[in-house]
C-alpha cells in the first residue's frame, strides 16, 4: 500500500493529447502525483476547417456523477487539490461550483480558460460571466493568460510588466486567490523573457525565464503550467514555491515539445 499525493483535474478532452485533461495527467504523473478527472468536454479540432474546435459538453448531470465518485472514494484528507481547466458552458460551471462548495477542497487551482474558438460569441460571453461569478470567488491559485487577465481585471491594455503586476493585483483583490498572471507574447519590453507576475497577500514577484520555442505556437502550456502548480501544491509546497517551479517545468517541457501534422506543437511534460 502506498500514500501518495492526489489531484483531481476537472477539464476536457482536447484529442490530440496536447491540452486539457491528457496534458494534465501528465503532469501530474510527472510530479509524482495520482490524478483523476471529472471530464467536461470533448474537444476534437477540425482538419478540414483551419483547425478550429468542435465542442461538444458533457451533459451536467454526467459532471455530477463522475464528482459523486470521485469524492466518495476519496475523502478530503487524502484528496485536497483540485484544478479546474475548461468548463465550458454554463451549466457545467454551476454544477462544477456546487460541488465546490459542498466538498470544500483546501486548493482550487483555475486556468480560467474563457473563449474557445468556434463556439457561439454570445454562449462564451454567458460561459465568461458564469466563471466570475459562480468559480473565481472559490479559487485559491489563478492563472490567467493575456486575454483572460483582461477580462477578469477589467483593464483596457496589458502591455508592460506594470500592467501585468496591477492586472494581478486586481484579481487577487476580488478573489482572495493566489495569482500567477502570464505576460505571453504581449509585453512590449521583453522579447527574449517570457515574464509572469505572481501575487498573493504577502509578496508580489516578477518571474522571468528565457523565451523558447522559436516562435512556434506551442498547445498546453497554459494547461501544464496550472497542473503543474496543482501537483505541487498537492506535495505540500508553497503556492509561491508551487508557481516558480510549474514555470520551470512548463518551460522544459517547451524545450522538448512534439511537433506533428497540426499547425502547433504541444509540450512534452516527460521531459
Ligand atoms: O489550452 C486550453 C484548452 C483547455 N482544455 C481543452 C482545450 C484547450 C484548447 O484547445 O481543448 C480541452
Amino acid at each position: 500500500m502506498q500514500t501518495l499525493p492526489l489531484a483531481l483535474t476537472i477539464a476536457g478532452s482536447e484529442a490530440t493529447g496536447g491540452a486539457g485533461a491528457q496534458a494534465d495527467l501528465r503532469t501530474f504523473q510527472e510530479h509524482g502525483v495520482f490524478g483523476c478527472v471529472a471530464l467536461t468536454c470533448i474537444v476534437s479540432f477540425d482538419p478540414q476547417d483551419g483547425w478550429n474546435h468542435r465542442f461538444v459538453p458533457v451533459e451536467a448531470g454526467v459532471i455530477a456523477d463522475q464528482l459523486e465518485v470521485i469524492t466518495s472514494a476519496y475523502g478530503p484528507e487524502q484528496l485536497d487539490v483540485v484544478k479546474l481547466g475548461m468548463l465550458g458552458t454554463p451549466a457545467t460551471i454551476t454544477t462544477v461550483a456546487g460541488v465546490l462548495r459542498e466538498r470544500r477542497f483546501g486548493h482550487v487551482v483555475l486556468d480560467p480558460v474563457l473563449i474557445c474558438k468556434g463556439q457561439e460569441p454570445g454562449a462564451a460571453l454567458d460561459t465568461d460571466n458564469a466563471l466570475q461569478e459562480h468559480v473565481l470567488p472559490l479559487a485559491t491559485f489563478v492563472t490567467p493568460n493575456h486575454f483572460e487577465a483582461l477580462a477578469l481585471s477589467g483593464m483596457d491594455a496589458i502591455g508592460t510588466v506594470e500592467e501585468l503586476t496591477e492586472a494581478a493585483r486586481r484579481i487577487h483583490e476580488r478573489s482572495g486567490a493566489a495569482v500567477l498572471a502570464k505576460g505571453g507574447v504581449h509585453l512590449r519590453s521583453n522579447c527574449d523573457e517570457a515574464v509572469d507576475v505572481y501575487v498573493d497577500a504577502d509578496r508580489t514577484e516578477v518571474l522571468s525565464a528565457p523565451r523558447l520555442g522559436d516562435g512556434a505556437q506551442v498547445a498546453g502550456a497554459g494547461c501544464t503550467l496550472a497542473a503543474a502548480v496543482a501537483a505541487r501544491l498537492a506535495r505540500g509546497e508553497t503556492p509561491f514555491d508551487a508557481a516558480r517551479a510549474a514555470k520551470e517545468f512548463v518551460s522544459r517541457g517547451i524545450e522538448a515539445r512534439l511537433s506533428s501534422s497540426a499547425p502547433y506543437d504541444v509540450v512534452w511534460q516527460g521531459a
